[in-house]
């Protein structure tokens, strides 16, 4: 077409919803702005999708501050005008209980699907304002439902959630757009990451659970991406069939 592609930044491209979301916005006709720590997967996409014409790559933690704004700093023109933000970026640590839980684990989340998400999101507000932008976060079904060992990664996801509603109050009248998508079981990373790597409990997990894929996470952001601009999608918990609700437990002495 002859409309200029419009650009979005896609954090934690580097593998999972990111990867997906990067490559679904771009057979859609977008730039993409990737970001993520491992830069030799961010190579490989810019490599697979086009070149360094289509995808722009920026690796640097987004636990960062200064990273973030030094990297956000040097983008160049043709990627500067951000009008999709989508703060994919996160992870979780550990299964534990609380009591048996690693408090250096629990920072980690805080500082990454947190602080790192707020610091973004806030040094990107003036371009998205401009752009009448949009704002797709990645919280979970863990901000809506509570679970045994989700304690602090629970607590982050809901904090995404309740951000992304907050923002939605104070961005309406600029036009700009803010969507919580909430993710059930889905396979990628995340569990291989939460266990510090532990394939057994990979494959216990995903086992004959036709999991969501990544994909169907990046169907959703073009979704929300693709319709009219006076639409906003608030939020949508998405999960595999396979999964839903059991009985509240009750513990007896
Ligand atoms: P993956 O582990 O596959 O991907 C996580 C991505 O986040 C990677 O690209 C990683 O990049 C990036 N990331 C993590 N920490 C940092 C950091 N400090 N700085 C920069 N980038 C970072 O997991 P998913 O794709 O599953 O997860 C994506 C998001 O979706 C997360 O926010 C997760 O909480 C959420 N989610 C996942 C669900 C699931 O079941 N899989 C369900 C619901 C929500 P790199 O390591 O290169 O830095
Ligand atoms: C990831 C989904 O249920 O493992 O956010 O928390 S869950």
């Amino acid at each position: 077409s002859n409309i200029a592609p419009k650009t979005a930044i896609v954090t934690g491209a580097t593998s999972g919803f990111g990867d997906a979301i990067a490559r679904r916005l771009v057979a859609e006709g977008w730039r993409i702005v990737a970001t993520g720590r491992r830069r030799d997967r961010l190579d490989a996409l810019v490599e697979a999708l086009g070149g360094p014409d289509v995808v722009h790559p920026l690796c640097f933690d987004i636990r960062d501050e200064e990273a973030t704004s030094t990297a956000l700093a040097t983008l160049p023109d043709a990627f500067a005008d951000i009008s999709v933000l989508v703060n994919n970026a996160g992870l979780a640590l550990g299964t534990g209980a609380a009591q048996d839980s690693d408090l250096e684990q629990w920072r980690t989340m805080i500082d990454t699907n947190v602080t790192g998400l707020v610091t973004i999101t806030r040094l990107l507000l003036d371009r998205l304002i401009a752009q009448r932008g949009l704002i797709v976060n990645l919280a979970s079904i863990a901000s809506n439902w509570p679970y045994p060992g989700g304690n602090v990664y629970g607590g982050t996801k809901a904090f995404v959630k309740q951000f992304s509603l907050g923002l939605r109050c104070d961005l309406s009248a600029q036009g700009v757009r803010v969507t919580s998508i909430e993710p059930g079981l889905s396979e990628s990373e995340f569990t291989l990451v939460r266990t510090g790597g532990d394939k057994a409990a990979y494959d216990a997990l995903y086992g004959g659970a036709n999991p969501l894929q990544p994909e169907d996470i990046a169907e959703t952001v073009r979704w929300v991406v693709s319709l009219p601009s006076h639409v906003n999608i608030n939020s949508v918990e998405i999960m595999p069939v396979s999964q839903s609700w059991a009985p509240f437990k009750i513990h007896r002495d």
